[in-house]
């Protein structure tokens, strides 16, 4: 007979840079939250510290001894966006696995609703559309630009390719096989999951101002993602 403990029923990946000002009140939020609005379901909080160079890891540790549903995946350097996304899914054990950023511009009812859609959808995928947006002008047009590109490039229409949480089944994840260690991550899961034929379905939410610390997107990232679009269309 095993004795392998089930698994829960929902991973929550989150990866965490410099979040110092956010992480108490992520996880706080985040396990109330679950434990509230998803009561006897089992669940487990990962938080990925993709080398942070602040005071992260010191108070992850300590939340992580007072909350056995907080899972802590440790990378002594940073791995890039992608590379800390990819390494919490990993370690994800859950029936369903979703990540989200850890900066809580996404409220933690919303990550619950996603996560709660997706065990009731029969898509393959559920993600957020953001159709809200509180965090200014200038990101809401860099989206808006950036998925009509994605259109015309790859053919076809993904509303919020960033929108997250993604959630999925193990299986699915496992035929995505991401490989991305930059921001283009959730690109090649929409790309990927496009490929492989899944089916996607989304959920609307509100996308707030970072509550604290600092953004690290900068012009940089933009070309990034124009380059990776272009190398990933022509195969490179
Ligand atoms: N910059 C950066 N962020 C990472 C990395 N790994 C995980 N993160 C987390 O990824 C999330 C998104 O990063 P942000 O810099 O806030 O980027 P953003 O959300 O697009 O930008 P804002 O909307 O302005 O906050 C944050 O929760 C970071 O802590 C990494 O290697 N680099
Ligand atoms: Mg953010």
């Amino acid at each position: 007979m095993s004795t392998e403990p089930s698994p829960p029923v929902y991973s929550i990946v989150t990866t965490c840079y410099n979040e110092e000002a956010n992480i108490e009140n992520l996880v706080a939020n985040l396990l109330n939250c679950f434990n509230e609005h998803c009561p006897g379901e089992d669940f487990e909080l990962v938080v990925v510290l993709n080398g942070p160079t602040d005071n992260t890891p010191a108070l992850a540790h300590e939340l992580a001894a007072k909350h056995p549903q907080l899972r802590l995946v440790e990378l002594a350097q940073n791995q890039g966006y992608g590379g800390g996304i990819r390494a919490g899914l990993a370690a994800a054990k859950g029936q369903f696995i979703g990540y989200i950023d850890g900066d809580e511009q996404i409220l933690a009812p919303d990550v619950a609703r996603v996560f709660k859609a997706a065990r009731a959808s029969s898509a393959d995928i559920v993600k957020v559309v953001r159709i809200i947006r509180e965090d200014g002008l200038q990101r809401r047009v860099l989206t808006r630009v950036y998925n009509t590109l994605f259109k015309a490039m790859f053919g076809f229409i993904c509303h919020d390719v960033n929108g997250k949480p993604k959630v999925l089944k193990p299986e699915a994840l496992r035929k995505l096989s991401l490989s991305s260690s930059d921001w283009f991550i959730d690109a090649e899961l929409m790309l990927s999951a496009h490929k492989n034929g899944m089916t996607v379905e989304e959920v609307p939410v509100t996308f707030h101002k970072r509550p604290g610390g600092a953004s690290n997107v900068r012009l940089s990232t933009i070309f990034e993602f124009l380059r990776n679009m272009y190398n990933y269309r022509t195969g490179r």
